[in-house]
């Protein structure tokens, strides 16, 4: 039943269904609960949000993006698809949230310079403040002057980078070669992923640490918590 249910979802973000109203690639779906729906079903199975996520939303857009290179699906396409995650992560947002406790520390978060990947971004973002962080989002295509400025003025411990495309990449660095230069760079923790990132790109850059997915940045940031407040 669980693995059913998995699959449903990840069938959803296949398609591009966010709800039952919306139509999808192919007809097959059609009028059937859209990934919204199904997580609420999930969610009253006692399905775990972690695996919702890692094996419905992450697998899905996996084969979203195969079936991209493979040519099989054009940017509508994958959009549609990107928006379902957005849709399924709002849903999954107040089960995560943790209202009743003291902030645990704030982080900025934003996709580099040149780079309009955000799908990823923002679900790093949900799951940081579901675990009780602050987090404000910079948004998308941003800038380092803008994320320094940032830095210098909200005093978070943590600051989060994504990139996706090779070619954005190197913002990464550039960002932090500005915080340096700003004297900014011991103030705050550098965390950096997205698909074109690794864990040997992130240290040769000087960043304090990589996640591989959502779940690895709140592990991480968690870590690096830790040893702040000793
Ligand atoms: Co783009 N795209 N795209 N795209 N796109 C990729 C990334 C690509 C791998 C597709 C492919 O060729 N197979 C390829 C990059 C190749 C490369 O450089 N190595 C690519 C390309 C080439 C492009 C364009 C250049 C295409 C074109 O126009 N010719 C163009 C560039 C636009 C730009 O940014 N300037 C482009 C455009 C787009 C869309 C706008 C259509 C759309 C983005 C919509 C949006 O984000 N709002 C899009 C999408 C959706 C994808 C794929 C299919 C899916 C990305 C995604 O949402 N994944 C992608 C293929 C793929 O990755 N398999 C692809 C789901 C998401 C949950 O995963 O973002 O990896 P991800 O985030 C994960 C982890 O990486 C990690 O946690 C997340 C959750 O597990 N993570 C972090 C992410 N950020 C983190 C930060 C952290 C820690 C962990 O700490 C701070």
């Amino acid at each position: 039943m669980t693995q059913d249910i998995i699959n449903q979802i990840r069938a959803n973000v296949i398609q591009g269904r966010a709800t039952q109203d919306s139509e999808g690639l192919d007809e097959e779906l059609s009028g059937q609960p859209g990934v919204t729906e199904v997580i609420d079903q999930a969610l009253s199975q006692g399905i775990g949000v972690k695996d919702i996520v890692n094996k419905g939303l992450n697998e899905g857009m996996e084969i979203v993006g195969q079936k991209y290179k493979a040519g099989e699906y054009y940017i509508p396409d994958i959009l549609s698809s990107a928006e379902a995650v957005g849709a399924a992560m709002k849903k999954l947002e107040p089960h995560l949230s943790k209202g009743d406790i003291q902030t645990k520390g704030k982080i900025i978060i934003a996709t580099v310079k040149g780079d309009l990947h955000d799908v990823g971004k923002n679900m790093v973002s949900i799951l940081l403040r579901g675990s009780g962080y602050t987090v404000k989002d910079l948004g998308h295509d941003i800038d380092s002057q803008t994320i320094v400025d940032a830095v210098r003025e909200e005093k978070p411990q943590f600051l989060g980078l994504s990139a996706l495309l090779t070619s954005t990449m190197p913002q990464m660095e550039y960002i932090i070669q500005a915080l340096k230069q700003s004297g900014l760079r011991d103030k705050v923790k550098v965390i950096v992923g997205g698909a074109a990132v690794s864990e040997e790109f992130a240290k040769s850059i000087g960043a304090d640490g990589y996640a591989a997915d959502g779940f690895q940045a709140v592990a991480l940031v968690e870590f690096l918590n830790s040893k702040l407040v000793q």
